[in-house]
Protein backbone atom coordinates (compact mmCIF):
# COMPACT_ATOMS: atom_id res chain seq x y z
CA UNK A 1 0.00 0.00 0.00
CA UNK A 2 0.99 3.53 -0.94
CA UNK A 3 2.24 5.80 2.13
CA UNK A 4 2.88 9.29 2.45
CA UNK A 5 2.94 12.25 4.56
CA UNK A 6 1.00 15.28 4.30
CA UNK A 7 1.58 18.06 6.50
CA UNK A 8 -1.81 19.74 6.43
CA UNK A 9 -0.57 23.05 8.20
CA UNK A 10 1.86 23.90 5.24
CA UNK A 11 0.61 21.62 2.27
CA UNK A 12 3.89 19.66 2.36
CA UNK A 13 4.33 16.35 1.39
CA UNK A 14 7.02 13.98 1.05
CA UNK A 15 7.14 9.42 1.14
CA UNK A 16 7.52 7.73 4.48
CA UNK A 17 7.50 3.92 4.99
CA UNK A 18 4.97 3.31 7.82
CA UNK A 19 3.42 0.19 9.03
CA UNK A 20 -0.49 0.22 8.38
CA UNK A 21 -2.08 1.14 11.87
CA UNK A 22 0.57 2.40 13.89
CA UNK A 23 0.08 4.44 16.61
CA UNK A 24 3.07 5.94 18.82
CA UNK A 25 5.17 7.14 15.69
CA UNK A 26 6.58 10.93 16.86
CA UNK A 27 7.84 11.29 13.11
CA UNK A 28 7.99 14.96 12.60
CA UNK A 29 8.52 17.21 9.25
CA UNK A 30 9.68 20.53 9.99
CA UNK A 31 9.32 19.80 13.45
CA UNK A 32 5.23 19.59 13.53
CA UNK A 33 4.32 15.73 14.92
CA UNK A 34 1.81 13.91 13.23
CA UNK A 35 -1.28 14.11 15.03
CA UNK A 36 -4.11 12.07 13.13
CA UNK A 37 -3.38 8.76 10.70
CA UNK A 38 -6.29 8.99 7.73
CA UNK A 39 -6.70 5.69 6.38
CA UNK A 40 -8.50 7.11 2.95
CA UNK A 41 -8.86 6.58 -0.72
CA UNK A 42 -9.79 9.25 -4.14
CA UNK A 43 -13.89 9.16 -3.13
CA UNK A 44 -16.01 11.62 -1.30
CA UNK A 45 -15.98 9.71 1.74
CA UNK A 46 -12.46 10.14 1.90
CA UNK A 47 -12.31 13.73 1.25
CA UNK A 48 -15.05 14.68 3.61
CA UNK A 49 -12.13 14.17 6.07
CA UNK A 50 -8.73 15.11 4.23
CA UNK A 51 -10.54 19.02 3.72
CA UNK A 52 -11.89 19.11 7.39
CA UNK A 53 -8.16 18.34 8.30
CA UNK A 54 -6.43 20.58 5.69
CA UNK A 55 -9.04 23.21 7.11
CA UNK A 56 -7.83 22.69 10.76
CA UNK A 57 -4.16 22.67 9.74
CA UNK A 58 -3.65 19.19 11.42
CA UNK A 59 -0.44 17.93 10.43
CA UNK A 60 -2.17 14.21 9.21
CA UNK A 61 -0.03 10.71 7.53
CA UNK A 62 -2.00 9.57 4.58
CA UNK A 63 -2.55 5.42 4.39
CA UNK A 64 -3.83 5.07 0.47
CA UNK A 65 -6.43 2.14 1.52
CA UNK A 66 -7.25 0.73 -2.39
CA UNK A 67 -10.62 -0.50 -2.39
CA UNK A 68 -10.20 -1.12 -6.36
CA UNK A 69 -7.68 -3.72 -5.24
CA UNK A 70 -9.89 -4.75 -1.80
CA UNK A 71 -7.00 -3.59 0.78
CA UNK A 72 -10.06 -2.29 2.57
CA UNK A 73 -10.00 -6.40 3.81
CA UNK A 74 -6.29 -6.70 4.71
CA UNK A 75 -6.49 -7.85 7.90
CA UNK A 76 -4.79 -4.73 9.25
CA UNK A 77 -7.34 -3.09 8.29
CA UNK A 78 -10.14 -4.18 9.57
CA UNK A 79 -8.39 -4.06 12.95
CA UNK A 80 -9.14 -0.12 12.76
CA UNK A 81 -12.83 -0.53 10.58
CA UNK A 82 -14.18 -3.65 11.07
CA UNK A 83 -16.73 -2.80 8.54
CA UNK A 84 -14.01 -2.36 5.69
CA UNK A 85 -14.51 1.08 4.45
CA UNK A 86 -12.73 4.43 4.21
CA UNK A 87 -12.22 6.76 5.83
CA UNK A 88 -10.74 5.78 9.29
CA UNK A 89 -8.38 7.94 11.54
CA UNK A 90 -6.32 6.84 14.17
CA UNK A 91 -5.50 10.01 16.80
CA UNK A 92 -2.42 9.54 18.00
CA UNK A 93 -2.96 11.98 20.53
CA UNK A 94 -5.68 10.91 22.13
CA UNK A 95 -5.27 7.41 20.90
CA UNK A 96 -9.02 7.57 19.45
CA UNK A 97 -9.33 5.29 16.33
CA UNK A 98 -12.79 5.88 14.53
CA UNK A 99 -14.63 5.08 11.19
CA UNK A 100 -17.63 6.37 9.68
CA UNK A 101 -17.13 9.92 8.07
CA UNK A 102 -19.79 11.44 9.93
CA UNK A 103 -18.71 10.45 13.13
CA UNK A 104 -15.02 11.61 12.62
CA UNK A 105 -15.99 15.15 11.06
CA UNK A 106 -18.19 15.85 14.48
CA UNK A 107 -14.90 14.46 16.42
CA UNK A 108 -12.79 17.10 14.80
CA UNK A 109 -14.81 19.28 14.88
CA UNK A 110 -15.45 19.02 18.98
CA UNK A 111 -11.88 18.54 19.36
CA UNK A 112 -10.72 21.57 17.35
CA UNK A 113 -14.24 23.76 18.49
CA UNK A 114 -14.72 24.23 14.83
CA UNK A 115 -17.09 24.08 12.28
CA UNK A 116 -19.94 22.78 14.60
CA UNK A 117 -21.18 25.69 16.53
CA UNK A 118 -22.26 25.29 20.13
CA UNK A 119 -25.05 27.02 20.36
CA UNK A 120 -27.68 23.99 20.91
CA UNK A 121 -29.64 25.50 17.97
CA UNK A 122 -27.20 26.40 15.80
CA UNK A 123 -25.21 22.89 16.97
CA UNK A 124 -28.36 20.30 16.10
CA UNK A 125 -29.06 22.80 12.58
CA UNK A 126 -25.68 21.00 11.56
CA UNK A 127 -25.90 17.88 13.22
CA UNK A 128 -29.22 17.38 11.40
CA UNK A 129 -27.88 18.36 7.88
CA UNK A 130 -24.96 15.85 8.57
CA UNK A 131 -27.13 13.12 8.96
CA UNK A 132 -28.97 13.95 5.75
CA UNK A 133 -25.76 13.95 3.81
CA UNK A 134 -25.27 10.47 5.77
CA UNK A 135 -28.20 8.81 5.37
CA UNK A 136 -29.29 10.57 2.36
CA UNK A 137 -26.97 12.25 -0.71
CA UNK A 138 -23.93 10.13 -0.15
CA UNK A 139 -25.97 6.52 -0.10
CA UNK A 140 -28.70 7.84 -2.94
CA UNK A 141 -25.88 9.00 -4.93
CA UNK A 142 -23.58 6.58 -4.32
CA UNK A 143 -26.22 3.96 -5.65
CA UNK A 144 -27.00 6.08 -8.39
CA UNK A 145 -23.42 6.60 -9.69
CA UNK A 146 -23.11 2.06 -9.04
CA UNK A 147 -26.03 1.51 -11.07
CA UNK A 148 -24.91 4.23 -14.03
CA UNK A 149 -21.06 3.79 -13.94
CA UNK A 150 -20.27 0.01 -12.65
CA UNK A 151 -23.67 -2.23 -12.48
CA UNK A 152 -22.52 -5.49 -14.43
CA UNK A 153 -25.95 -5.50 -16.01
CA UNK A 154 -27.90 -2.20 -17.10
CA UNK A 155 -31.25 -2.05 -14.57
CA UNK A 156 -33.13 1.35 -16.12
CA UNK A 157 -35.70 0.74 -12.93
CA UNK A 158 -32.42 0.83 -10.67
CA UNK A 159 -30.85 3.89 -12.38
CA UNK A 160 -33.69 6.12 -12.49
CA UNK A 161 -35.09 5.56 -9.00
CA UNK A 162 -31.59 6.38 -7.20
CA UNK A 163 -31.55 9.41 -10.11
CA UNK A 164 -34.56 11.02 -9.36
CA UNK A 165 -33.62 10.46 -5.37
CA UNK A 166 -30.62 12.20 -5.69
CA UNK A 167 -32.05 15.14 -7.82
CA UNK A 168 -34.62 15.11 -4.92
CA UNK A 169 -32.25 15.55 -2.49
CA UNK A 170 -30.29 18.04 -4.65
CA UNK A 171 -33.80 20.34 -4.80
CA UNK A 172 -34.13 20.29 -0.96
CA UNK A 173 -30.31 21.47 -0.78
CA UNK A 174 -31.03 24.13 -3.07
CA UNK A 175 -33.86 25.77 -1.17
CA UNK A 176 -31.47 25.52 1.71
CA UNK A 177 -28.98 27.78 0.16
CA UNK A 178 -31.05 29.87 -1.91
CA UNK A 179 -30.81 32.78 1.09
CA UNK A 180 -27.50 32.21 2.57
CA UNK A 181 -24.05 31.03 1.74
CA UNK A 182 -23.44 28.00 3.30
CA UNK A 183 -26.15 25.43 4.31
CA UNK A 184 -26.42 25.84 8.08
CA UNK A 185 -25.39 29.93 7.38
CA UNK A 186 -21.69 29.56 8.68
CA UNK A 187 -19.34 26.97 7.10
CA UNK A 188 -19.63 24.14 9.22
CA UNK A 189 -19.34 20.28 8.56
CA UNK A 190 -22.49 19.44 7.00
CA UNK A 191 -20.88 21.88 3.98
CA UNK A 192 -17.44 19.56 4.44
CA UNK A 193 -19.80 16.28 4.16
CA UNK A 194 -21.70 17.44 1.24
CA UNK A 195 -19.21 19.03 -0.93
CA UNK A 196 -17.57 16.16 -2.17
CA UNK A 197 -20.84 14.04 -3.22
CA UNK A 198 -22.52 17.27 -5.10
CA UNK A 199 -19.16 18.52 -6.66
CA UNK A 200 -18.85 14.77 -8.33
CA UNK A 201 -22.21 15.42 -9.96
CA UNK A 202 -20.70 15.17 -13.32
CA UNK A 203 -19.13 11.53 -12.31
CA UNK A 204 -22.59 10.96 -11.42
CA UNK A 205 -23.80 11.52 -14.43
CA UNK A 206 -26.08 14.37 -13.23
CA UNK A 207 -26.47 17.59 -13.59
CA UNK A 208 -27.09 20.75 -11.67
CA UNK A 209 -28.84 22.64 -14.11
CA UNK A 210 -31.95 23.90 -12.36
CA UNK A 211 -30.37 24.61 -8.75
CA UNK A 212 -28.78 27.50 -9.20
CA UNK A 213 -28.15 27.74 -5.53
CA UNK A 214 -26.39 24.56 -5.22
CA UNK A 215 -24.48 25.13 -7.90
CA UNK A 216 -23.34 28.57 -6.48
CA UNK A 217 -22.57 26.93 -3.41
CA UNK A 218 -20.52 24.28 -5.37
CA UNK A 219 -18.09 27.42 -6.94
CA UNK A 220 -18.00 28.87 -3.60
CA UNK A 221 -16.94 26.03 -1.61
CA UNK A 222 -14.73 24.87 -4.60
CA UNK A 223 -12.73 28.34 -3.84
CA UNK A 224 -11.61 27.53 -0.51
CA UNK A 225 -7.69 26.33 -0.87
CA UNK A 226 -7.95 23.92 2.16
CA UNK A 227 -11.19 22.04 -0.12
CA UNK A 228 -8.66 22.12 -3.26
CA UNK A 229 -5.66 20.63 -1.20
CA UNK A 230 -8.21 17.94 0.44
CA UNK A 231 -9.58 17.00 -3.28
CA UNK A 232 -6.50 16.22 -3.89
CA UNK A 233 -5.80 13.62 -1.52
CA UNK A 234 -4.70 10.89 -1.71
CA UNK A 235 -2.54 12.37 -4.51
N1 LIG B 1 -20.98 5.55 5.85
C1 LIG B 1 -19.59 5.34 5.55
C2 LIG B 1 -19.45 4.92 4.11
C3 LIG B 1 -18.02 4.58 3.79
C4 LIG B 1 -17.91 4.02 2.37
O1 LIG B 1 -18.91 3.58 1.77
N2 LIG B 1 -16.69 4.00 1.87
C5 LIG B 1 -16.46 3.44 0.55
C6 LIG B 1 -15.66 4.42 -0.31
S1 LIG B 1 -16.52 5.97 -0.48
C7 LIG B 1 -15.65 2.17 0.67
O2 LIG B 1 -14.72 2.11 1.45
N3 LIG B 1 -16.00 1.15 -0.10
C8 LIG B 1 -15.30 -0.10 -0.12
C9 LIG B 1 -16.21 -1.27 -0.14
O3 LIG B 1 -17.43 -1.07 -0.11
O4 LIG B 1 -15.71 -2.41 -0.17
C10 LIG B 1 -18.82 6.64 5.81
O5 LIG B 1 -19.40 7.71 5.57
O6 LIG B 1 -17.67 6.60 6.28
Amino acid sequence: MQREVIQGKLGKRSSVSVPLGIKNDTTAIDSNPIMIDLYTFTTPNGRKVSIILEELSLPYQVHTIDITKGEQFAPEFVEINPNSKIPAIIDRETDITLFESGAILIYLAEQTGKFLPRKPQNRFQVLEWLMFQMAGVGPMAGQHTHFNRFASENIPYAIERYKKETLRLYSVLDGQLANQEFICGDYSIADIATFPWVASYEFQGLTLDGYPHLQSWVERVQQRPAVQRGMAVPS
